[in-house]
């Protein structure tokens, strides 16, 4: 037992993996940015930002993750900012939208570290017709550009397993995200279905044009056929 009375003991198979056991944890990681309302004189910063990994469900991602490695633009002076507990964000000042590289390693040594990209939003994209938009304004947070990821782990080691399955929740009451990702989820499928029924009715108008194409090309070789015939008889 250690700290956190987990059992670390499985026996002779303790380092060997759960066969075809996969599991997967979402997540939510993005930024959220205040803009001061006029360049700062002394560095010509606008904006106030926070970037961020969160668990999606009310969960203490600590027990299975060691440590976030934030890389930010190298404008800033340490751009490398790790963070080994929670709450998994960095909170900086800046002028410039970037991308930001998040590392997320685990406790498991075996288990790669999972790599995400997030460009750190600070001002808000016009909306293009029927677009979903990668940021919303929140009126406490102000904008907020954030993603559902998921990890997939695979076929894990038995303690890894334990760790990914004996998560507690952060807070008592219900965990609330920024982003209706329910809703998004709804509309995101809805954009998906109008596009491919859309491009499904492209495909037919080609296939039209192509069959009428062929057909005019059958119709002049038997000209062409009729026309040598008459040339050598
Ligand atoms: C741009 N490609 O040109 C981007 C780079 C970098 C933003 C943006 C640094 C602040 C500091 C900062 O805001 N960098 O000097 O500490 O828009």
């Amino acid at each position: 037992m250690n700290s956190l009375n987990i059992p670390t003991d499985f026996g002779p198979d303790s380092g060997g993996r759960v066969k075809g056991l996969t599991i997967v944890k979402a997540i939510v990681y993005g930024n959220i940015a205040r803009s001061f309302g006029k360049k700062r004189e002394e560095d010509g910063h606008t904006h106030q930002w926070k970037v961020y990994v969160k668990p999606y469900l009310n969960e203490d991602m600590s027990i299975y993750v060691k440590k976030v490695h934030f890389k930010l633009h190298e404008s800033y002076a340490n751009p490398n900012r790790i963070v080994t507990k929670p709450p998994y964000e960095v909170t900086e000042t800046g002028w410039g939208e970037f991308e930001v590289v998040i590392k997320i390693y685990f406790h498991d040594p075996t288990e790669r570290p999972v790599t995400c990209y997030h460009i750190l939003k600070l001002f808000q994209s016009p909306i293009v017709d029927g677009e979903i938009s990668s940021s919303t304004i929140d009126s406490k947070k102000g904008l907020v550009s954030e993603q559902y990821e998921e990890i997939v782990f695979q076929e894990p080691t038995q303690l890894m397993q334990h760790y990914l399955t004996n998560v507690t929740p952060i807070t008592n009451g219900p965990y609330v995200h920024d982003t209706d990702f329910e809703n998004k989820k709804v509309k995101t499928l809805d954009n998906i279905l109008d596009v491919k029924a859309r491009v499904k009715s492209e495909i037919n108008q080609l296939k039209d044009k192509l069959k009428l194409a062929r057909e005019s090309i059958g119709r002049f070789k038997t000209e062409l056929a009729k026309v040598q015939k008459t040339q050598i008889t």
